[in-house]
C-alpha cells in the first residue's frame, strides 16, 4: 500500500462538493471539507480502514464521532473516485452542528447523536473528480493543520501552500 499511503488529495464530487484527504498512515486521515452540506468541517486523525482492493484500488471506510459512515474508493492514477456517505437524520437538518474543527468538539459530536435522530439516513453516493495529488510521506502533522477558507484550494494546487 506504499503507493497509496501518504497521498494527499483534492477532488470535487459529481453534486459539487469538494473535499481534501491526507492519508496520513495505513490506519489514519486527516481531511477538510471545502465545499458543500457540510463545507468548512475538518479533522484530524481520523482512526480508518484502507485495503487495497486490486492494482490501483484503495478503500478508505470508517464512521465518524457524529454517526455519519463513510467508504471511499480510490482509483489514484485514473484521478478519479466514488464515495459514499451515509448520514444520520440530524446531520442532514443540523449540518452546522458538524461544521467545526472537530478534535475540539469531540465530546459535543457524541451529545448530539444521542440527542437528535438517525433515522432515516441520508445517503450520498457520488463520483469524484481528482484534482491534485501529491506523495506527502507519512506522519506529516504540517499537511492538514489549518481551517479550510475560500481560495485555500486554488492555493494548493498552485503549489503555493
Ligand atoms: C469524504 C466524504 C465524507 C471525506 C470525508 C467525509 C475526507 C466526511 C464526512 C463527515 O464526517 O461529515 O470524501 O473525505
Amino acid at each position: 500500500m506504499d503507493q497509496f499511503v501518504g497521498l494527499h488529495m483534492i477532488y470535487t464530487y459529481e453534486n459539487g462538493w469538494e473535499y481534501e484527504i491526507y492519508i496520513k498512515n495505513d490506519h489514519t486521515i486527516d481531511y477538510r471539507i471545502h465545499s458543500g452540506m457540510v463545507g468548512g468541517r475538518w479533522v484530524r486523525d481520523q482512526e480508518v480502514n484502507i485495503v487495497k482492493l486490486t492494482k490501483g484500488v484503495y478503500k478508505v471506510s470508517w464512521t465518524e464521532p457524529t454517526g455519519t459512515d463513510v467508504s471511499l474508493n480510490f482509483m489514484p492514477e485514473e484521478k478519479r473516485m466514488h464515495g459514499v456517505i451515509f448520514f444520520p437524520k440530524w446531520v442532514h437538518e443540523r449540518p452546522d452542528i458538524t461544521v467545526c474543527y472537530q478534535n475540539d468538539y469531540i465530546d459535543l459530536m457524541k451529545e448530539s447523536r444521542e440527542k437528535y435522530e438517525t433515522y432515516p439516513k441520508y445517503v450520498v453516493p457520488e463520483f469524484a473528480d481528482i484534482t491534485y495529488i501529491h506523495h506527502a510521506g507519512v506522519n506529516d502533522e504540517t499537511i492538514i493543520a489549518e481551517a479550510p477558507y475560500e481560495g485555500m484550494t486554488d492555493e494548493i494546487r498552485a503549489g503555493r501552500k
